[in-house]
């Protein structure tokens, strides 16, 4: 086996987005695309020479293709070791518990997360740190600045690796081991949750509950811990097989997306209690019996409740969100007197605040929420943490949600996405918003006067880090907010994001529908941003 030096040229599109590099199946199928990828994260890494990498995937299409290149050149630039999910499966948060687990220098997830799978679909890369989070933007930057000047990549001249069957084979000087998708993560839960009380709790019949893994990567680990470890009956996971393409659909856990189990929850004799997982495992969607909890609002939730589940039981050091989730953690953060972190989009900022223990639970609009156990939100953690708290409190999920707004008050919240909208037109409207920044505070729009007004901009506590533009925030004196920015995970055109949020303390008003309730708020952020003449729609794609 000898290594081969082969030539290339850049790529100009190899910017990594939110989270790692995405782009459509094809653009990766190009010669030498994933090569140069690859081997720029190599080229930005010191130190790895003989150390172990993390590798392995949601599954997608062009998965075990792509993981057969990737195994060839971690050989050849010297890595002593890959660690590789049987069949090349690892969700991310699976792999971020491996990486942690084995001290590994660092990982390799090929995901495109919830965006669609297959030839004409996407694909995605990302590379995570030995904290086994994703790489912070002074590590993506470095990779971006190697793969504008790329020269030539190296590669291992050898026959495939079995990636099927458990086993340590060699590659060169090289070893693959070949390991348990699985069980690492499964007892990692098993450490955090009460198994035994949930197991309990599904056992007495009257709980029922459903799982949708929407045939992506997390249907075996929900088999294994839902089916298998807590006795849930079979048949409780749906859609459990990961498939290249998931099945033709969207696998993204929410209303839209994950409709088949939307429709259980608010059908007929529905179960007590639905969740959903996207593509490679991070996100969760937690429905009641006829009800939907909110990302923003569930994350308050796990925080205010987080004492009842043993691995949080002695309390949390602080709290972490991202800039347009909703407020309504920072009202539990205030009561418990922690700290309330506000960061941007893009959970590779939080792994700061976890690594020095400043914030134990964090989370995202975008149905992800996570803590300190790894250094990724996790799907099936959340599904968990809400299975431990309905068994403590023997509650319905509305009653619990209820409860809590009660207590803190109702913070009205939702998203408007215009997805494949035109870029230079996304960027027009977003160049228009922010020259209306300085004159815009104090202005009234009908009841509403705005209080301040922004482009967002965090300033890392830890590492001193500066990231600029990360959102054009309009505040008003009242508590609500209107929040544009441009998503940095789509592979087609731009989507415009729109993040919509008022606060409602009065427990009589807290039961009016969410797009009703902000009404007021959707019809200012179309005149203020004139979303409808620079995108040339009339209404968004996807509320959330
Ligand atoms: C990724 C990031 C999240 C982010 C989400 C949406 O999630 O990890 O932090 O909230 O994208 O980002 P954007 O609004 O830029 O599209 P995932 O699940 O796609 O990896």
């Amino acid at each position: 086996m000898s290594i081969k030096t082969v030539s290339t040229q850049p790529f100009a599109d190899q910017k990594p987005g939110t989270s790692g590099l995405r782009k459509r199946v094809k653009a990766f199928q190009q010669q030498n695309y994933l090569e140069n990828f690859v081997q720029s994260i190599f080229n930005s890494i010191k130190g790895y020479q003989g150390k172990t990498l993390v590798l392995g995937g949601d599954g997608r299409y062009y998965n075990r293709q792509a993981i057969q290149i990737i195994l060839k050149m971690a050989a050849a630039n010297g890595f002593g070791k890959v660690l590789l999910g049987q069949g090349g499966i690892l969700s991310t948060p699976a792999a971020s518990c491996v990486i942690r687990k084995n001290q590994a220098f660092g990982g390799i997830i090929l995901s495109a997360s919830h965006n669609p799978g297959g030839p004409d679909n996407d694909f995605g890369i990302k590379y995570n740190i030995s904290n086994g989070g994703p790489a912070p933007e002074k590590v993506t930057n470095a990779i971006y600045t190697q793969t504008q000047e790329i020269t030539n990549y190296q590669i291992l001249d050898a026959e495939d690796v079995n990636l099927d069957d458990l086993g340590t084979w060699q590659l060169g000087s090289m070893a693959v081991e070949v390991i348990n998708s699985v069980a690492d993560y499964a007892d990692l839960m098993a450490s955090i949750f009460n198994f035994e009380l949930i197991r309990n709790f599904i056992a007495g019949g009257k709980f029922k509950m459903c799982i949708d893994s929407m045939h992506a990567v997390t249907g075996p680990y929900a088999i294994e811990i839902f089916e298998s470890r807590l006795g849930a009956p079979i048949g409780t996971v749906q859609n459990a097989t990961p498939l290249e393409d998931f099945g033709g659909g969207h696998p993204d856990p929410n209303l839209v997306y994950a409709h088949e189990l939307v429709d259980i929850l608010y059908g007929e004799n529905a179960p007590d209690f639905g969740a959903a997982s996207d593509g490679d495992g991070d996100r969760n969607m937690i429905l009641g019996r006829k009800f939907f909890v909110t990302p923003s609002d569930s994350l308050a939730i796990l925080a205010a409740n987080a004492k009842l589940v043993p691995g949080y039981s002695s309390g949390l050091a602080g709290v972490a969100r991202s800039m347009p989730t909703s407020q309504a953690v920072d009202r539990v953060a205030a009561e418990l007197e922690i700290d309330c972190y506000e960061t941007p989009t893009g959970w590779k900022f939080f792994g700061n605040l976890l690594d020095v223990g400043k914030a134990t639970l964090c989370g995202e609009e975008s149905f992800g929420t996570g803590s300190n156990h790894v250094r990724e939100k996790d799907g099936l953690w959340a599904v968990l943490f809400w299975l431990n708290i309905l068994a403590v409190k023997q509650q319905s999920v509305e009653e619990i949600v209820q409860e809590h707004w009660r207590t803190y008050g109702r913070n009205y919240y939702s998203r408007h996405d215009y997805e494949e909208v035109n870029s230079e037109k996304a960027n027009t409207l977003m160049a228009n918003l922010r020259s209306l920044l300085p004159t815009i505070a104090g202005k009234q729009f009908g009841k509403y006067q705005v209080d301040y007004a922004d482009d967002f901009s965090y300033t890392d506590t830890v590492d001193d880090s500066v990231s600029e533009k990360q959102g054009i925030r309009i505040g008003f004196t009242d508590g609500s907010r209107i929040v544009f920015r441009l998503s940095g995970t789509g592979t087609q055109g731009a989507t415009l994001r729109i993040y919509l949020e008022s606060y409602e303390p009065d427990i009589t008003n807290q039961g009016t529908d969410t797009q009703q309730a902000l009404d007021d708020l959707i019809a200012l952020s179309d005149e203020i941003a004139q979303v409808r003449q620079f995108t040339g729609r009339e209404k968004p794609t996807v509320i959330t």
